[in-house]
């Protein structure tokens, strides 16, 4: 079997006396680089007067070759083109979309710096997968060089309308770069089609078949992959966390009441700021639920250092802050906020005593936080997992209470019914989902991606 090689913008190495710590991707591409040996390379996570720097080294079968950046790349292509032009404009947030032309030039010049120091490492039956709207470019700079091998992309977060994809100056360049790929992959059929409606109606592609396209003499293959989660293990770790010292504790600090969990990443494409104000709603049009129910919302900051994740940031304080004047008694507080992260093995004990899983984003890829919540729920007593139709993983948790995040009233509906959702209902649902995610697990996730890859 050929050898794997894989380019993130950053790279999940192992670092020493930290184990199973690691995410649901990390896990899945682990697991494919073990099987097979191979070469995951990407930014270090430094950065440096000079950047560019190689670092490479072996752990088993696995190589990890990292590469520092400069303060200047990093403002440009990391703060700049990838997350306040692609990340904002990708999640249909063209007001807060910024398309400065430095950081399309940064951009560029970490990618073509990524091509430079990945070809030299190269073998001729290299298998290559790329992730992420930081690297769109990065198969075209390596074809340009001499690259011959196979090139895969999987896109995390949606690919936007048609419509709004114009909106990015160099939309048309950005797609041609996509089509230097052998194969494409999203996450859902919309974002799919979406892609495939730009190449044919604006760009003036050709269909060759239902997924293939060809343009400007490229031919590119297209799929929906929908990544998922380690469901068995994270059942298994959910289990075992039941009764762990944390979960105990959360567990008597809400006592008889029912508890509401939501974890993200503080991000505007989350829709924490309308979360609240949905749960506010509750509180208003359903008062037996005042001093019953408990929303605890853990939001560690990201991306700190662009503006509009600091605006986010005071906006949520202020509407927790708000809820908790208005609401709160000197024996209950309705809002517990955490700016801080928690440990995956933490979170799935508090996923598991929580009665709802409330994710409610304005528009996610996948969105694992619901696939996770589900995995780590007790079959016989299980909670209600309350998702956002915007997110990708509402295509597959068909059996959740799919809400419209921009609907208050309608998510507190929601929430009211889940609080009054019978046992027998709540077992229906979630087996439903449960199962489901165990026969579409991370490994079906990236055997069929790689699949298809070796078949293009
Ligand atoms: P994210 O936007 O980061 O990912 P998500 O899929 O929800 O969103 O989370 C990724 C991982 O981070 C999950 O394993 C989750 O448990 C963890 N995580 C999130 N918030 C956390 C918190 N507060 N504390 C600790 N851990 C937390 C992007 C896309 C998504 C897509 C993923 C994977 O935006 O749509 O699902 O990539 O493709």
């Amino acid at each position: 079997m050929s050898r794997l090689v894989v380019v993130s913008n950053r790279v999940s190495a192992p670092r020493q006396g930290r184990t199973g710590g690691e995410g649901g991707l990390a896990v899945g591409i682990l697991a494919a680089l073990r099987e097979r040996g191979g070469l995951w390379f990407g930014w270090s996570g430094k950065i440096t007067e000079l950047g560019g720097k190689l670092e490479s080294f072996d752990a088993g079968r696995i190589t990890y070759a990292t590469l520092d950046l400069t303060a200047r790349d990093y403002e440009e292509y990391y703060s700049g083109f990838a997350n306040r032009s692609l990340w904002p404009l990708f999640h249909y947030r063209l007001d807060l979309a910024d398309f400065t032309r430095r950081y399309l030039a940064g951009y560029q010049r970490v990618n073509a710096l990524f091509a430079s120091k990945l070809l030299p490492g190269l073998q001729a039956d290299d298998q290559i997968w790329i992730h992420d709207y930081h690297l769109i470019p990065l198969a075209d700079q390596l074809r340009q060089a001499g690259c011959k091998q196979k090139i895969g992309f999987f896109l995390h977060i949606p690919w936007p309308a048609p419509e709004v994809l114009v909106a990015l100056p160099n939309h048309r360049s950005l797609v041609n770069s996509l089509c230097a790929y052998d194969l494409v992959g999203f996450q859902t059929e919309t974002d799919r089609q979406a892609f495939i409606d730009y190449v044919l109606r604006d760009a003036g592609g050709t269909a060759i078949d239902e997924t293939t396209v060809e343009l400007n003499g490229r031919r590119v293959k297209t799929g929906a992959y929908p990544i998922s989660i380690d469901t068995g293990n994270l059942a298994k770790v959910a289990e075992e966390a039941a009764n762990t010292r944390h979960t105990e504790r959360l567990r008597a600090s809400v006592r008889d009441r029912d508890l509401i969990v939501g974890v993200d990443r503080l991000d505007y494409s989350k829709g924490l700021v309308a979360r609240v104000e949905a749960f506010e709603h509750l509180l208003k049009a359903y008062p037996a639920n005042r001093g019953r129910a408990v929303f605890l919302q853990i939001a560690p900051p990201s991306r700190s250092d662009v503006p509009e994740y600091q605006q986010i940031r005071g906006e949520l304080e202020s509407a927790c802050g708000r809820v908790n004047a208005a609401y709160a008694d000197f024996d209950w507080t309705p809002i517990r906020y955490l700016n801080k992260g928690f440990s995956r093995r933490l979170l799935t004990g508090f996923f598991r005593v929580s009665s709802i899983g409330l994710v409610t984003p304005l528009r996610d890829g996948m969105n694992l936080v619901a696939k996770e919540y589900v995995a780590c729920q007790d079959p016989d007593e299980p909670g209600v997992l309350v998702l956002s139709r915007f997110a990708g993983a509402a295509r597959e948790l068909e059996a959740a209470l799919i809400v419209n995040p921009y609907d208050t009233e309608g998510v507190a509906e929601a929430l009211q019914s889940a609080l009054a959702m019978s046992r027998d209902e709540r077992r229906e649902r979630w087996r439903s989902m449960y199962d489901y995610l165990v026969r579409h697990d991370i490994d079906g996730w990236r055997e069929s991606f790689l699949k298809a890859l070796s078949d293009a």
